[in-house]
C-alpha cells in the first residue's frame, strides 16, 4: 500500500502515514535493529509526539529481523546509579509506546530478542511470521532486563516461562510464541506488516475513547481488586457510551444501517 506521507525521524526510525494509521520503522538493519540509546529515545520521541490524527500505530523492523535487542557495544561501564537512568530512560520511552494515544501493533519477524522482546511486549497486539523466536539472553551476558521485561512480559508468558527463558537461555519459536501467548497472530513469512497494517487500520475505525479506554483502563483494572476494577468499569463505561459518537454507532445499528457481528 502506497503511504500517503513519509518522514524521517531520524535516520535509524522512520515514521509513515497510511492514512490515520502511523507506520514506525526501527531502520538500522546492518546492526539487527540494536537499540542503542539514540534509537531508544528517537523512538520515545516519535511516539509521543505521533501526528495529531493519527488513530493507530504499527512498529515493524527493517532487514531480517525484528530487533536485537540493547546495543550490547554501549553498554559501558556504568555505575549503580547510571545505569538505573539508563533503565529509566527505556522504561520512559517503551511507556510512551504503551501508554501513549493510540493502540500499536507491533509486526514481529526473524529475531524478537533482549530489549527488543520488552519493546514488542510494550505494544498492544503482536503479530509474527512464521520466521520469528523470541528469546532473553540477558541471563547468558550476565545482565538483567532493564526496558519494563520484567513487568510486561510475565503479563504474557508468566513469571514461570520467562524464568525459564533467562534461566536457560530457551529459545521459542513463532508457533509455541503464539502458543503461549508471546503473539496474538502468526501468520505466513513475510507477511507480518500488512497484517499488522490490515489490523490498525480496523483499529483506527473504533470510536478514539474506546481504543483508549481498552489502551488505559482494561490493564489498571486488571491490577484492581475485582470490586476496585468493577467500580472502575462502571465509570468507563459511563464516559464511553455518554459520547455523541457512541450515541450515533448505536443508532446506526438499531436503524440497521451497521455492520452485524459476522463469524469469520
Ligand atoms: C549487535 C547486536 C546487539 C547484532 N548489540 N550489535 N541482545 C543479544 O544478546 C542478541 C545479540 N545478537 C544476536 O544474537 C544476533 O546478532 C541475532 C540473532 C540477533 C542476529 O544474527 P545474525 O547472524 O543475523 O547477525 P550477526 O552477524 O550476529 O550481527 C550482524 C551485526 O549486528 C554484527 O555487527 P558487525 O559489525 O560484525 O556486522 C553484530 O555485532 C551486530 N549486532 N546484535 C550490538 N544486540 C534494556 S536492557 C535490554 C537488555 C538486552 O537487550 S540484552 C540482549 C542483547
Amino acid at each position: 500500500m502506497p503511504p500517503n506521507t513519509a518522514s524521517s525521524v531520524t535516520k535509524d526510525v522512520q515514521l509513515t502515514l497510511h492514512g490515520d494509521v502511523a507506520v514506525v520503522c526501527l531502520s538500522r538493519p546492518a546492526k539487527r535493529n540494536a537499540l542503542n540509546d539514540g534509537l531508544i529515545l528517537a523512538l520515545r520521541d516519535t511516539f509521543q509526539n505521533l501526528p495529531e490524527n493519527t488513530r493507530a500505530a504499527v512498529i515493524h523492523g527493517e532487514g531480517e529481523h525484528f530487533c536485537a535487542g540493547l546495543d550490547l557495544s554501549e553498554l559501558q561501564e556504568r555505575d549503580a546509579g547510571e545505569g538505573m537512568f539508563h533503565s529509566r530512560m527505556w522504561h520512559a520511552a517503551l511507556d510512551a509506546v504503551e501508554k501513549g494515544q493510540v493502540p500499536v501493533v507491533a509486526a514481529l519477524h526473524g529475531a524478537v530478542v533482549g530489549g527488543g522482546l520488552e519493546l514488542a511486549s510494550a505494544c498492544h497486539i503482536r503479530v509474527a511470521d512464521e520466521s520469528t523466536f523470541y528469546a532473553l539472553p540477558e541471563g547468558t551476558r550476565g545482565i538483567f532486563v532493564g526496558g519494563g521485561g520484567a513487568v510486561r512480559v510475565p503479563k504474557l508468558i508468566g513469571v514461570a516461562r520467562m524464568m525459564d527463558m533467562m534461566l536457560t537461555g530457551r529459545v521459542v519459536n513463532a508457533t509455541e510464541g503464539e502458543r503461549i501467548g508471546l503473539s496474538q497472530y502468526l501468520v505466513p513469512r513475510g507477511t507480518a506488516l500488512e497484517k499488522a497494517l490490515d489490523l490498525a487500520t480496523r483499529i483506527a475505525t473504533n470510536a478514539p475513547l474506546t481504543n483508549y479506554a481498552l489502551m488505559h483502563a482494561l490493564p489498571r483494572i486488571a491490577e484492581q481488586p475485582a470490586d476496585h476494577g468493577l467500580f472502575t468499569e462502571a465509570l468507563m463505561a459511563s464516559i464511553a457510551q455518554s459520547t455523541p459518537l457512541a450515541k450515533a454507532r448505536v443508532r446506526a445499528f438499531l436503524e440497521g444501517k451497521a455492520a452485524k457481528v459476522q463469524k469469520s
